[in-house]
C-alpha cells in the first residue's frame, strides 16, 4: 500500500498533484468542485509537502472532500471534524491542519464544537462549504437556510427559523482570523485558503458553495456575490460591518494578533497528581 510520504518528492508539485485519482461523486455543478481546486491551488502555493498537511471532516457531501485530496485524510463522523483537528493540531504542531465540511455538519450537530473552536484558538484552518442545506441527505433545511425556503417537504411552509449567522457567532466567540468567500471564484479563494493555513491560530473561512440539485437557485449566487469587507483587527468595525451584510459580501472581514493556543498549555496532569487531590484521608 502507497502513502503519501512513498510519493514525497523534492521537485515543486502542481495544483494537481494534490487530488486523489478518486473521481468525485458530486452531482456535476456542484460548488464543492470549485473549493477542492481552490485547496489543491493553494497547497501547490505554499509548496507544502503532502505528508505535512492532515484533513479532516466530518460527514456530508461537502465532507467526502479529504477523499478527493492526495495529502493525508480523515473522513470522520458527522459534525466531529473540529474535536479530531484540535486533537492533531495541538499534539502534532508540525503539521498544517485543515477541516472541512458543510453548514449541517458544522454549525448544527457540529455547533458546539464551532463555538469552542473559536475561542481556543488552536492553529488551523477551518473551511465551511455553506449551500444552507442538508445535501447528502436529500435536501432538509440546515441552521443556514433561509426561513421561508420551502423546498422540503418536511418543512413545507419554510423553517421558519431564524438563520445562524456564521460570521457573527465567530466574532462573538472569539475567532481571530474570519473570512467569507465563493466556491465560484476558485482563485480568490485559493489567496484566501492561503493566507488562512499561514495564519498562526484558528482561521475560518465561510465559503459560498452552491447545491445545484437542492438548491438550483444558488446558481445565482455568481450575480449576487461581492466583494467589499474591509479587513479590520477591530472587533466593533467588524460587527458594524456585518451589520450592513447582505450574507454575500466576500473577503477578509476579521484578522486579529491573537495568540494561539500552544500544545504545551493542552499538557494535562499526571494521574498520580490527581488522584491525590481527590484522596480522602
Ligand atoms: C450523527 C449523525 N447524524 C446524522 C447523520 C445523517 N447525515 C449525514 S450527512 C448529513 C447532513 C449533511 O449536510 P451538510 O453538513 O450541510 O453537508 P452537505 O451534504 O450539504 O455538503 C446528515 C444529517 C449522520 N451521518 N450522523
Ligand atoms: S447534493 Fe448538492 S451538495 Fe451534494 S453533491 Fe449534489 S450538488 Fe453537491
Amino acid at each position: 500500500m502507497s502513502t503519501c510520504a512513498d510519493h514525497a518528492r523534492p521537485s515543486v508539485l502542481k495544483a494537481k498533484d494534490y487530488k486523489s485519482d478518486i473521481k468525485p461523486v458530486w452531482c456535476p455543478g456542484c460548488g464543492d468542485f470549485g473549493v477542492l481546486n481552490a485547496i489543491t491551488k493553494a497547497l501547490a502555493a505554499l509548496a507544502l509537502p503532502r505528508e505535512q498537511v492532515a484533513f479532516v471532516s466530518g460527514i456530508g457531501c461537502s465532507s467526502r472532500i479529504p477523499a478527493y485530496s492526495s495529502v493525508y485524510g480523515f473522513h470522520g463522523v458527522h459534525g466531529r471534524a473540529l474535536p479530531v483537528a484540535t486533537g492533531l493540531a495541538v499534539s502534532r504542531p508540525d503539521l498544517t491542519v485543515l477541516a472541512a465540511g458543510g453548514d449541517g455538519d458544522g454549525f448544527s450537530i457540529g455547533g458546539n464544537h464551532f463555538l469552542h473552536a473559536c475561542r481556543r484558538n488552536v492553529n488551523m484552518t477551518y473551511l465551511v462549504m455553506d449551500n444552507a442545506v442538508y445535501g447528502m441527505t436529500k435536501g432538509q433545511a440546515s441552521p443556514t437556510t433561509e426561513p421561508d425556503w420551502t423546498g422540503s417537504q418536511l418543512t413545507p411552509e419554510g423553517p421558519g427559523l431564524a438563520q445562524f449567522q456564521p460570521l457573527e457567532i465567530a466574532l462573538s466567540a472569539g475567532a481571530p482570523y474570519i473570512a467569507r468567500c465563493f466556491s465560484g471564484n476558485p482563485n480568490g479563494l485559493a489567496k484566501l485558503i492561503s493566507e488562512a493555513l499561514q495564519f498562526p491560530g484558528f482561521a475560518f473561512i465561510q465559503v459560498l458553495s452552491p447545491c445545484v440539485t437542492y438548491r438550483p437557485e444558488q446558481k445565482d449566487y455568481k450575480k449576487i456575490v461581492h466583494p467589499d469587507f474591509e479587513a479590520t483587527g477591530d472587533r466593533r468595525e467588524a460587527f458594524l460591518q456585518l451589520m450592513d451584510d447582505d450574507g454575500f459580501t466576500t473577503g477578509v472581514l476579521y484578522r486579529a494578533d491573537r495568540p494561539a493556543f500552544r500544545p504545551e498549555q493542552a499538557k494535562a496532569a499526571d494521574l498520580d497528581t490527581i488522584e491525590q487531590q481527590f484522596r480522602v484521608a
